[in-house]
């Protein structure tokens, strides 16, 4: 083994996405020798990955951006909703004007990491050996592919991808036959874009998609500037809402509001755009199924008037609700309705026609459908797939895998006991997927910095969750959840998307702000912390 390349650092941080970022210019302020590593050639996380055609984000300017001034004085969005080409030019600019190529390695797998003698030491793929005394994971919730497990999945001689998976130079579909399997907020996008191109199309839906107006437009350079000024007042409001966007609540509950007053709620949210109509609608939503049953017959009403072929339309807006609206994620669509409805686009609705295998030259269902090419759109192990990949072992020697193997236990979605000194972002048991990504990386990133920081300050050499408090916060979101609709439905925030995986809540539920003040609560006098000096 060439040991010439291996390096010891401060602080390691893994992932080179918005969490890596942010985190490496805080830890640079706090001046700790940090480094990055990034699996990928290059910065952006899923922005780096995901390249599909229609690949957008669905969070709205100005929220989506780091609160990092050298780069939002800087940078111009030109869209509402940013697309990936817009967001990579994003994480460019963000490169060039931090010089953050300085601290990081690209290309870098880690594949091991254990702790010994008060450090963590991780092993990358190619045999280096990086060190460090603080281990930061900025893995992202959606890193580890899910590649449902068709029969005959190899066996297919087309051109098979994955939607995280896109060549660089894109694919060409003209005149060609192409399955998309999946119908998240991925398979809409690409769904919505290639029904436009010169391809026949078929969509394999299970569980309809609810997808609400996304009302893209154009950000005028004038708008633009005027806001610049109130970008840091913004991303810090982001920071104490609900779900990282300053968005107003409904005032009165669902019950005490009339019939007309909720249509008139629901109007105004609709017109809106983007998640205005899950976020800011009434709260009740989560949890009382007669709220969630009338919001749904809404956006049925709304969805159905524009798909005129009446059995695609029933394929993706069944007039009777068969799905709870907003607790399996929604996502944002331009024309996907519209879309649909186009003759060069076949939908299969796998309810009554289960996927049996893929064959060398398509899919059988109750029938064979012949393609030359099959996206699958079908998400990834979520949440705890990127952190199992690190095959992170604690300090007895036990891998994550083991540890979690009955569900997820973490304190404050931050750490994990037997793991000392290693710090999580955008994390499981967090209100990670429930936010506006941004706001919640920023809340996490900036807690460890705290930690850390007084850590250095009072000669604390490691920290480290204490199991009862661990516990404690892995029981009290399960109790939250059971009073929910969440458990009613086959989501990735359940970990039910993925066969085999342990069903439970993977998302904190009380909100950024409350998880803000929890979080800085556990800080003030090392709450639930074990310490060594
Ligand atoms: P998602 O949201 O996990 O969606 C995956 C889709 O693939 C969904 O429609 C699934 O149907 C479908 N799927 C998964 N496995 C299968 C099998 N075996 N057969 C048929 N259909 C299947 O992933 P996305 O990439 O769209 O979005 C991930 C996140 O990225 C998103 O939430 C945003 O945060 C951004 P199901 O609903 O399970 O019936």
């Amino acid at each position: 083994r060439d040991a010439s390349r291996d390096f010891y650092t401060e602080v390691l941080i893994v992932g080179g996405g918005f969490g890596g970022v942010y985190a490496l210019y805080k830890f640079r302020q706090l001046g700790l020798n940090v480094k990055l590593v990034e699996a990928g050639s290059d910065f952006g996380g899923v922005w780096h990955w995901n390249r599909y055609p229609g690949a957008r984000v669905d969070s709205e300017f100005p929220f989506y951006q780091l609160s990092i001034p050298e780069v939002y004085k800087t940078f111009d969005f030109r869209e509402r909703f940013p697309s990936h080409t817009e967001l990579r030019r994003y994480f460019d600019h963000a490169r060039n004007v931090l010089d953050l190529d300085r601290d990081a390695v690209f290309n870098t797998i880690v594949q091991g990491v254990t702790w010994s003698n008060g450090k963590w030491t991780c092993r990358i793929k190619d045999g280096r050996i990086i060190a460090c005394k603080y281990l930061v994971l900025c893995t992202g919730s959606s890193y580890k592919k899910h590649l449902p497990a068709f029969k005959g999945l190899d066996a297919f001689g087309g051109t098979l991808l994955h939607s995280a998976a896109f060549p660089e130079e894109g694919v060409d579909v003209k005149g060609k036959r192409v399955a998309v399997i999946g119908n998240g907020s991925t398979g809409v996008q690409i769904i919505q874009e290639l029904a436009k191109q010169d391809c026949d199309l078929s969509a394999f839906i299970r569980t309809p998609i609810m997808a609400l107006p996304m009302k893209q437009r154009a950000i005028p350079a004038q708008e633009q500037e005027s806001l610049r000024s109130f970008y840091d007042a913004l991303l810090k409001a982001s920071k104490a809402s609900k779900a990282g966007f300053p968005y107003n609540n409904q005032v009165k509950t669902f019950s005490d509001a009339s019939d007309t007053e909720r249509e008139a709620v629901f109007e105004e949210l609709w017109a809106r755009g983007g998640f205005a109509f899950f976020l800011s609608n009434y709260v009740e939503f989560v949890t009382d199924k007669t709220a969630n049953e009338c919001i749904y017959n809404f956006w049925a009403k709304k969805t159905r008037a524009r798909v005129q072929n009446p059995v695609k339309r029933d394929i993706v807006a069944p007039l009777k609700q068969e799905h709870y609206f907003g607790v399996k994620r929604p996502s944002l669509e331009q024309d996907y309705y519209e879309s649909i409805d186009k003759p060069n686009v076949t939908l299969v609705n796998l309810k009554a026609n289960p996927i049996r295998e893929i064959t060398k030259d398509g899919i059988q269902t109750n029938e064979h459908h012949k393609f030359d090419i099959i996206i699958l759109a079908t998400g990834y192990d979520a949440m705890t797939g990127s952190l199992m990949d690190l095959r992170i072992r604690d300090r007895e020697g036990r891998l994550l895998q083991e540890l979690w193997s009955d569900g997820v236990e973490t304190y404050l979605g931050l750490m994990i006991t037997g793991m000392p000194n290693m710090f999580m972002v955008y994390s499981p048991q967090a209100p990670t997927a429930l936010s506006n990504g941004p706001a919640i990386i920023e809340s996490q990133v900036d807690w460890v910095i705290s930690a850390i920081s007084k850590m250095e300050a009072d000669g604390i050499k490691t920290i480290e969750p204490q199991r009862l408090f661990a516990a404690k916060w892995r029981k009290d979101i399960q109790e939250m959840n059971a009073k929910t609709l969440y458990p009613l439905e086959n989501s990735w925030y359940m970990g039910a998307n993925i066969p085999g995986k342990v069903r439970e809540q993977l998302m904190y539920l009380g909100g950024v702000d409350a998880y803000n003040a929890a979080i800085k609560d556990a800080l003030v006098e090392w709450k639930g912390f074990d310490l060594t000096s």
